[in-house]
């Protein structure tokens, strides 16, 4: 590993996740230095720390890829549709070798603060190992669910037996054979982790604050033949994933949910279902995000579809969700409602019976304490703003980033932020991130921020930063989009509500990454509009 101790670099780069690996090679390419901090032990991010059973993407591997290098595109070889977690952690693992990426990485190292240098119009950055390095760009590639969150409720350090957590999941298999297992959390971890817990527990107590909506994703291997189609025809596929909406190309829906006859509506539903893919559900009618009529079809199909699935009819009760479909990430599945049919297999309606302590035998709720030998928390993150505030970033005049945050979030596209020059986030909030296919998204900003990169050193300038009066527009547009949607109507991660007085805004752009792209676009050409360069 390289050493840091007072280094002089060009970029700083925090994080080597799809982003970071990406950033290092693009900067690499135009001969600028940079180191990379990792806080991990290897590559991958999101795909080194949640390791949790049943991991899985939820964007087909041959579309949740890097299309940067055709021959990478060319030459993987993806065994299944949905890959696992192990998979992509491989796949992370080839293109850190593959382009000799290692060598300006250095892993366990947090970086812990990041200040503004006026005078030398730097950003001195310092790690928890007293590595300080100096840069002319800081570039936040920390991801947009990384700052993991436990569960507010007293007595976690009580408990006697294990405790796991699905985004600091161990290395080593966990057999779970004979053990009693608690589970607490139904977003796309508990849904993904509980069937296959499931499989081997001696019982398991799943607790539900809010259900999630759920497809079941048809994985599977991915047969020769269109491997070989989709490898024939990657250029065409790139450009329609850069235009698309989600970052996955999907038939775009001409008709409302409330013009069609119900048998045509069940149809599309039916399709979309059986199709095991979100992005064809969240496109099955023009009006599904925006109109709670169109949106309660689809919410009192799938209710349907749970009714169907698991037997006792109070569990399926508690397993509908009530809030619009969409508003809250649906999940995809392998077994979720089958696994409820289970006789081992107890569902907790936190709604009815809250949490009240973790013991140290198990889980207390206003109703009783559950013992248990394993309790796993998949209690999610502090989204899209938790990692870059918990690094503390001083930007102008010691200005600090978390707390001019206070009321959200407040960026430049997504990318910048006025009073931190010479700072880009990848995906950050403001941007369609977590709405999209994230591999598109993070290629778009790498490739938006290293353009920028080159275009100052060939006009000789030193510093951007964005203006506050483009920011506030910025931040009114995001806004204003997603006032015409439902999410707002969802106590969701989107809008910060997970996170005890994390102030409510919907943060992430719900304009579509082609819409999206064509602005970055825009700006650039028009000499990076609403942001100033100076020499
Ligand atoms: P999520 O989707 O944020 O899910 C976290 C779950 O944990 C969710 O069901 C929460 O309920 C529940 N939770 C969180 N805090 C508590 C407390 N205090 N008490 C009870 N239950 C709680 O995180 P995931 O890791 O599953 O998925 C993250 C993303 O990864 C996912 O959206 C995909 O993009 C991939 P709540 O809904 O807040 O009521």
């Amino acid at each position: 590993e390289p050493s840091t101790k007072t280094r002089t670099v060009d970029a700083v780069i925090v994080g080597a996740g799809f982003s970071g690996l990406y950033l290092l090679h693009k900067l690499r390419q135009q001969n600028l230095t940079a180191v990379v901090f990792e806080a991990g032990t290897g590559v991958g991010g999101t795909w080194y720390w949640n390791r949790y059973p049943g991991a899985r993407v939820d964007v087909e591997s041959l579309a949740y890829s890097y299309s940067f290098s055709e021959d990478l595109e060319q030459e993987y070889p993806w065994e299944e549709r949905y890959p696992t977690q192990p998979e992509i952690l491989k796949y992370a693992n080839h293109v850190a070798d593959r382009f000799d990426l290692r060598k300006d990485i250095v892993f366990r190292t947090r970086v812990t603060s990041a200040a503004w240098a006026e005078d030398q119009r730097t950003w001195l950055v310092r790690t928890e190992h007293e590595d300080a390095v100096t840069a002319r760009f800081l570039i936040m590639a920390t991801g947009c669910l990384s700052a993991p969150k436990l569960p507010e409720v007293p007595g976690i350090e009580n408990f006697k037996g294990t405790s796991y957590q699905t985004s600091r999941w161990p290395h080593e298999q966990i057999d779970f054979t004979g053990q009693r297992v608690g589970i607490i959390g139904t977003g796309s971890s508990g849904v993904q982790s509980i069937p296959v817990i499931a499989e081997t527990a001696d019982s398991l107590t799943v607790f539900q604050r809010t259900p999630s909506y759920s497809l079941p994703a048809r994985n599977r291997r991915l047969r020769d033949d269109e491997i070989a189609a989709m490898r024939e025809n990657y250029r065409a596929y790139r450009k329609a994933q850069r235009e698309s909406g989600a970052g996955v190309p999907v038939e775009v829906p001409t008709k409302s949910a409330l013009e069609v006859s119900e048998p045509e509506r069940n149809a599309a539903f039916e399709a979309a279902w059986e199709s095991g893919s979100l992005v064809n559900l969240l496109s099955t009618f023009t009006d599904f995000a925006t109109n709670q009529q169109a949106n309660d079809t689809a919410k009192r199909w799938i209710h349907g579809k749970i009714r169907d699935i698991v037997q006792d009819p109070q569990t399926a009760e508690d397993l509908c969700p009530d809030y619009p479909v969409g508003t809250k990430r649906p999940c995809l599945d392998t077994n979720y409602y089958e696994t409820f049919n289970e006789p081992h297999v107890h569902l907790v309606n936190l709604k009815r019976t809250p949490l009240v302590e973790v013991t140290d035998k198990g889980i207390r709720t206003s109703e009783q304490e559950h013992e248990f030998d394993v309790i796993v928390y998949a209690t999610g993150f502090d989204a899209m703003t938790g990692a870059l505030t918990n690094v503390d970033i001083r930007g102008r005049d010691g200005l600090s980033l978390k707390e001019t945050w206070s009321a959200g979030p407040r960026t430049y596209l997504g990318i910048g932020s006025a009073g931190f020059p010479n700072l880009f986030m990848i995906t950050g909030p403001g941007s369609p991130s977590v709405l999209s296919n994230m591999i598109v998204s993070i290629e778009q900003h790498v490739d938006w921020v290293n353009d920028v990169i080159a275009h100052l050193d060939r006009e000789g300038l030193r510093t951007i930063e964005a203006t506050p009066a483009a920011q506030d527009d910025w931040v009114d547009h995001v806004n204003l989009l997603a006032s015409y949607t439902l999410y707002p109507r969802a106590n969701s991660w989107y809008m910060g509500a997970n996170v005890p007085g994390k102030t409510r805004v919907f943060m992430p752009y719900c304009g579509g990454v082609g819409e999206y792209r064509k602005k970055c676009d825009d700006v650039a050409a028009r000499g990076y509009e609403g942001f100033e360069l100076a020499r």
